[in-house]
């Protein structure tokens, strides 16, 4: 159908994101969704968070052409190989600067982008701090395994102290980093934490940031069974741990309380820390375009060239 772009003043043939009741298009199914078969190692975490991301976009309706999935490089970061949609399986820290693109050029997309703990707080913690601040509308989720699994174990920004790795034969010695409290310190405006092994939870994350209007980000810890074995054995309660939710007493607009709540020892808490609604770089873009449209409006491509060697002058 056509319709009005609100962004750039266009008109442009768009498809409605979801369903409505009657449309002839119906979600895609699962195989519609799944692309090549995920070379994971067997039991890894991430299997679980792939599939939960195909039933989102079965129980959301979303369509092929209004999803992209970028990664940026590590095992977790392989995600959009597996996806049948539009993304891009990026350059090794900087899947975020190339989602903020997507998001702020088609403001139609839904943009999810994933990564591991390296690829998102290591060599691209700085790309996370400023897509945070700039409140870039986007879900990130990072499937935390507290190591670097493509590159068969090196110390990540999240490993523990003492854990044994080929960087750090004697245990590492360097203090982790908490992703929550790097979000929160950050800016993001939606700040949640799951585990890949309550998949009802991972769903009801992803959706959630998903409808957020503005930089969401989900903490999920994913097992690498093979340089991690048991490492979420803590907040699994199939194996003895426990899985603490948030207090339904939680205030998600106190930024003091959710860092604090943040800092509980391992497992500690699982669920929206934090969440305000404040404007988008999107809609604050969206408003200058428009300004700016309505000032060159009539006006021949040459006659806006011209106007703006005449201010040069
Ligand atoms: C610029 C650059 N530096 C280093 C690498 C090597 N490298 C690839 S993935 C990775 C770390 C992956 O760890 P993480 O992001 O935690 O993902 P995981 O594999 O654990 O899912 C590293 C160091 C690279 N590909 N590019
Ligand atoms: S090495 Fe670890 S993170 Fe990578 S696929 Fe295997 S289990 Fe998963
Ligand atoms: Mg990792």
């Amino acid at each position: 159908m056509l319709t009005e772009n609100p962004e750039h003043g266009e008109t442009t043939a768009t498809i409605s994101t979801t369903a409505a009741p009657g449309a002839e298009r119906k979600g895609l199914t699962k195989k519609e969704i799944a692309a090549d078969h995920p070379t994971w190692c067997p039991g890894c975490g991430d299997f679980s968070v792939l599939a939960l991301y195909f039933k989102l976009i079965e129980k959301r309706k979303l369509w092929h052409e209004k999803i992209t999935t970028i990664a940026g490089i590590g095992c977790s970061s392989r995600f959009p190989y597996f996806v049948q949609a539009h993304g891009a399986h990026y350059i090794h820290g900087r899947a975020l600067p190339f989602a903020s693109g997507i998001s702020l050029s088609r403001p139609d997309l839904h943009v999810f982008a994933f990564g591991g703990d390296g690829d998102a707080f290591s060599i691209g913690g700085n790309h996370f701090t400023h897509t945070a601040r700039k409140n870039i509308k986007m879900t990130y989720v990072v499937m935390d395994n507290w190591v670097y699994g493509l590159t068969k174990k090196q110390t990540s920004p999240t490993s523990p102290l003492g854990f044994k790795s080929k960087t750090d034969q004697w245990g590492a010695v360097d203090y982790p980093i908490n992703p929550i409290k790097q979000a929160l310190a950050a800016g993001a405006t939606f700040v949640a934490r799951t585990t890949a092994t309550n998949p009802n939870h991972v769903l009801q994350m992803m959706e959630a940031a998903m409808d957020h209007e503005g930089f969401s980000f989900v903490e999920c810890l994913s097992e690498c069974v093979e340089f991690y074995e048991g490492a979420f054995d803590a907040a699994n309660p199939r194996k003895g741990g426990v899985f603490n939710e948030i207090p339904k007493t939680h205030d998600v607009t106190d930024d003091l309380a959710a860092y604090k709540l943040a800092g509980a020892d391992f497992p500690g808490h699982f669920g929206i820390f934090y969440k305000v609604n404040k404007p988008t770089k999107n809609a604050k873009e969206a408003e200058i375009n428009r300004g700016m449209m309505e000032k060159v409006k009539g006006l021949k491509d040459w006659q806006i060239l011209q106007k703006t060697f005449d201010r040069m002058k």
